[in-house]
Formats: structure tokens, C-alpha cells, sequence
């Protein structure tokens, strides 16, 4: 299985992690989010397989099936090779793991548009009134899981972690103070004990290294560089635990 895409991207980790957790090989591509260079995922030899232009994208070579979109992949993946564990075969509880996964655009997936790109991306200009909608659809869906969906239970849906989880995680996560530092937790402690039980999940740590070499962005950009450097080593890190599987 080859999956396109770096390191640094939260969507890319979630399909990533999925793979390392079931010690499933796959080859990974690297294309660079946005750019319509060779190699970019808006150049037309990508843009040919993959036309909405994004990643992660997956592509089976033994069958020549492409697909796009984070959740269809780990969806798709889970299906294929029967991952009931992360994806229930329960239909009620695959629908509330489904209902999380659409949730997820534009509300909790804000917290990479809103509160990471702007300290990453300076090259970007972001308008006040769009970084301040942003937030507000991040502190909208804080809300709903600090009170709603981790307010009894260990993980989004019951006792058992799934591909919510692993979705939300790297959104949310990336804002700890042990990465990006952008993010206050304190009004959130169903939050914050959800966050420290995923911190447990196996392979967390090579699924985060990226961010391990960028650290704290709350003071600070990172320069194109560090940013470049952090997805070379967490691109070898990858490929040593593929090799080792
Ligand atoms: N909904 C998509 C979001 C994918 C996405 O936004 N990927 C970003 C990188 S993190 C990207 O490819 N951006 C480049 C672009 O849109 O041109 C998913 O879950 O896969």
C-alpha cells in the first residue's frame, strides 16, 4: 500500500498511525501539501489520481485503487482487513464513530487552520475575521466533547479507542504543551485526561516526531528549514519501523 504525503500533516499522521498500530507495511510517498511543482500535491501528475489535491492519498498498486480523504482511507482500510477493534462492527457504535469522523471538518480540524498555520505558514496572511471564526468553531467543538462525548467515557466513543479517536487526536494533541504550545487545556479536563490516555497508545511517539523537532510555536515560527529537517528525521523514523515490522 503507498500512502502520498509528510510527516507534519495531521491528516497524513492519522492514516500513518493507523498502519504502525496494526504493523501494516506500506510505502511512504512524500508530497508537498499545496505546492503545483513536481512532487506537490497540485501538480497535474497528482492532481491525475488525486483530483481534489490533497493528502493523504492512498493508492493499492496491486490493484491500481486511488483514494483521498483521511477518513475514507482509514474507513476503507478497516473494512478491507476487518480492524473491528478500531472501527466496530456494532453498526450503532460504527455510526458514532461515523458521526465523529464527519463532525470533525470544519470544527475540530479548525484547530490546524486557526491556531497552527498562522504560526507556522507566516507566508500566509489570515484576516482577524477569519482567525477569529476559527477559534470560535474550535472552542464550539471543545465544548462538545469536554461535555458531550468525553464526558462519561475514556475515548469519543465508549471505553475503547477507534479511528475517532485517532482523528481527533492529532488535531487536538498537536496544541499540548509537550508540541506546538498554543492551547490552553485548563477549561477542558475531560480533554486533558483523554489527551494523556492517548499519549499511552502505541507508536505515538514515531507518529510524532515531526512535531517533537518543531516544539514550541507559541513564541516563536519556525524557519522552512526546521520545518523541512522535521519532516526528513520523522520521514526516518517512519521507514525504520516499517523496515522492523
Ligand atoms: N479532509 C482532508 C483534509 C486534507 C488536507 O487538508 N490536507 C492538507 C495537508 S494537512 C493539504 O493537502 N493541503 C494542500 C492543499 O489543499 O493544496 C483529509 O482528511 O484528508
Amino acid at each position: 500500500m503507498v500512502i502520498y504525503g509528510v510527516p507534519f500533516s495531521q491528516p497524513v499522521r492519522a492514516v500513518m498511525w493507523l498502519l504502525l498500530i496494526k504493523n501494516f507495511p506500506f510505502e511512504l510517498r512524500l508530497i508537498n501539501p499545496g505546492s503545483s511543482s513536481e512532487g506537490g500535491s497540485r501538480h497535474p501528475d497528482y492532481l491525475k489520481k488525486f483530483p481534489s489535491g490533497t493528502i493523504p492519498s492512498l493508492e493499492d498498486p496491486k490493484t491500481g485503487f486511488v483514494l483521498s480523504e483521511s477518513h475514507a482511507i482509514m474507513c476503507y482500510l478497516c473494512n478491507k482487513y476487518k480492524w473491528h477493534d478500531l472501527y466496530p462492527s456494532n453498526l450503532e457504535d460504527r455510526a458514532k464513530v461515523d458521526s465523529y469522523l464527519h463532525l470533525h471538518h470544519r470544527n475540530v480540524r479548525e484547530a490546524s487552520i486557526g491556531l497552527v498555520a498562522p504560526k507556522v505558514r507566516k507566508d500566509l496572511k489570515f484576516s482577524k475575521d477569519f482567525l477569529a471564526t476559527s477559534k470560535a468553531n474550535i472552542e464550539k467543538a471543545f465544548n462538545a466533547i469536554e461535555n458531550g462525548w468525553l464526558n462519561d467515557s475514556s475515548y469519543l466513543v465508549g471505553e475503547v479507542m477507534t479511528i475517532a479517536d485517532i482523528s481527533a487526536y492529532v488535531e487536538i494533541g498537536q496544541l499540548q504543551s509537550i508540541f506546538t504550545n498554543v492551547y490552553n487545556f485548563e477549561p477542558y479536563p475531560n480533554i486533558q485526561r483523554w489527551l494523556n490516555n492517548m499519549q499511552n497508545i502505541e507508536c505515538h511517539d514515531d507518529i510524532h516526531v515531526a512535531l517533537y523537532e518543531l516544539g514550541d510555536l507559541s513564541k516563536e515560527a519556525p524557519t522552512m528549514e526546521t520545518i523541512i529537517n522535521a519532516n526528513k528525521k520523522a520521514f526516518k523514523v517512519i521507514q525504520e519501523k516499517i523496515i522492523n515490522m
